[in-house]
């Protein structure tokens, strides 16, 4: 009989061996971690044939035919390396799910914005009265939608390391929203890490890419597939015409049509413009920032590509849409200033998106950033900070790496967000800006980006 060892005892190894325990099959867990975070759930599994957690030898190995990797082990660690040299079969939680599951998925990568529009797509599907679920690096293993399979629409927010992890995926639409630098501690290059987040358009049935953003071009599209882009004309440049209204035709060798979808300057702000019609003004959204029009454009896109109908109803969901919480988040305006939580940026392709959205007419900057910067280049923040930053408050692990980037801007050094936070209390004025938007991982300090922001909330109604 089939063995499997279940390597990581957190989020998706747990949901793994629950899923497991439902169907009825055995299996045995390993975690490099003394008491990783399922350890006290362990003994209400009802097929978990053993376990070992801390030390573990490779003779381990000895005893199964399949591995279920867990997305945050590198799979160049020791015990992975061993079982690739037995030939042993490793799989993700995704891989699983994607085998097992006969609904339709949407599949949702990219170095930024997954959540987001994972998150608002799931709401517009649902408010076009389809039964739907979101799920996968969001925080909502997919194991757990199994065996039942009650959704008819599974909305999947894919990270790079379950694409590492995921052979049998066989998405309805696939959407890569855009590639920057990301994860270079997971990653020998930008290269394989930009490879890493392409593999979501293998055995897809529609594409959904950024014309804005060319590595995430596939290297073939079809008529089905659909490019989205802050203009038309930037659909031009990587050889998609937009004929006369709805599509578009690659002017490759292959000639074939994509649809489009884009912003279009009009009076009150934009028109997000899905395959052809106009639908909405930014003017009417509650969500703010160009990368989030953008983010409501991809989920318009991804309903399009589902033949859903874009209602009104839908349209409405969209509008009273506010966002995820520590995504460049309005948190106060105590003291007549803009606070802005943006604890979710942790690289540096989410802290220039937030510097772009900062309106140019608004009074003085202040930047609260650092952390781990996960090696990372921080180089490309330059040009952002010193055209939008006044002042830049840095802290954690990689504060001066990111006070190297920009030596001309005023610059203090503090242990605390509560410290960053009082620090700004002497220097701001009304019509000031103060946003949280660290381009870099918060584990040095917190256990995750949502304590941390919460931190800077707190700070504010404490020490502002
Ligand atoms: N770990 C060990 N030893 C082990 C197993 C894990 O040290 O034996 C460490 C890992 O190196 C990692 C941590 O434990 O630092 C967590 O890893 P995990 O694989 O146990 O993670 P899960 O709890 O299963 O959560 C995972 C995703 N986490 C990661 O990929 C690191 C969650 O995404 C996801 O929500 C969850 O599955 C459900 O699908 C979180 C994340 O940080 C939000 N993702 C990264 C990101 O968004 O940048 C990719
Ligand atoms: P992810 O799940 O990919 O981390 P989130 O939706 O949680 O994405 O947002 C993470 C960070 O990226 C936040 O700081 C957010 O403001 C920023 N962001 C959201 N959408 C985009 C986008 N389309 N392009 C760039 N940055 C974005």
């Amino acid at each position: 009989m089939t063995s499997y060892v279940i390597f990581g005892l957190g989020q998706s190894g747990l949901s793994c061996a629950r899923y497991f325990d439902r169907i009825g099959r055995s299996y045995y867990l390993i975690d490099t971690r003394e008491r990783p975070p399922g350890f006290d759930k362990v003994n209400q599994l009802s097929h978990c044939a053993g376990s070992t957690f801390g030390n573990i030898k490779r003779s381990i190995l000895d005893n199964f035919e399949i591995m279920v990797l867990s997305p945050g082990i590198d799979p160049r660690s020791e015990l992975v390396v061993e079982a690739k040299k037995r030939k042993m079969e490793i799989v993700g939680d995704i891989d699983i799910f994607a085998r097992q599951c006969r609904r339709q998925i949407v599949a949702i990568t990219g170095s930024n914005g997954k959540s987001t529009v994972t998150d608002l797509t799931e709401r517009l599907i649902r408010s076009a009265n389809k039964s739907v679920q979101k799920g996968g690096n969001i925080g909502l293993p997919v194991l757990d939608f199994l065996p039942q399979d009650s959704a008819e629409i599974y909305v999947l927010e894919l990270s790079s390391f379950q694409l590492d992890s995921t052979d049998s995926l066989c998405a309805d639409v696939a959407v890569l929203l855009n590639i920057s630098e990301d994860h270079m501690d997971r990653y020998e290059s930008f290269n394989d890490y930009a490879l890493s987040k392409k593999q979501i358009f293998n055995r897809a049935s529609v594409r959904i890419f950024n014309a804005d953003d060319k590595l995430t071009v596939p290297n073939n599209t079809t008529e089905k597939d659909l490019c989205f882009s802050l203009s038309a004309h930037n659909c031009f440049d990587i050889g998609i015409s937009p004929s006369s209204g709805t599509e578009g035709k690659v002017l490759s060798s292959e000639q074939q049509c994509v649809s489009q979808s884009h912003l279009a300057a009009c009076e009150q702000g934009y028109q997000l413009v899905v395959n052809g019609r106009n639908i909405v003004s930014t003017s009417e959204l509650l969500v703010t920032g160009t990368h989030n029009w953008m983010n409501a454009l991809v989920s318009l896109s991804i309903l399009d590509r589902l033949n859903i109908s874009i209602d009104e109803a839908v349209i409405e969901e969209l509008r009273n849409y506010r966002g995820l919480e520590h995504r460049f988040q309005l948190v106060s305006t105590k003291r007549d200033c803009q606070w802005i939580n943006d604890s979710k940026a942790t690289n540096v392709g989410a802290t220039i998106a937030a510097l772009q959205s900062l309106d140019s007419k608004s009074g003085r900057v202040f930047l609260i950033a650092g952390g781990d910067s996960k090696n990372a280049d921080l180089s490309e923040l330059k040009p952002y900070l010193e055209s939008k930053v006044d002042f830049m408050i840095l802290f954690g692990q990689d504060a001066n790496k990111i006070g190297a980037v920009a030596p001309s801007i005023p610059k203090y050094y503090v242990e605390t967000l509560s410290q960053a936070v009082k620090k700004i209390g002497f220097l701001m004025k009304s019509g000031d800006t103060i946003l949280l938007s660290p381009a870099c991982a918060s584990l040095d300090m917190f256990t995750n980006f949502q304590e941390r922001g919460k931190a800077f909330v707190s700070a504010i109604e404490e020490c502002a």
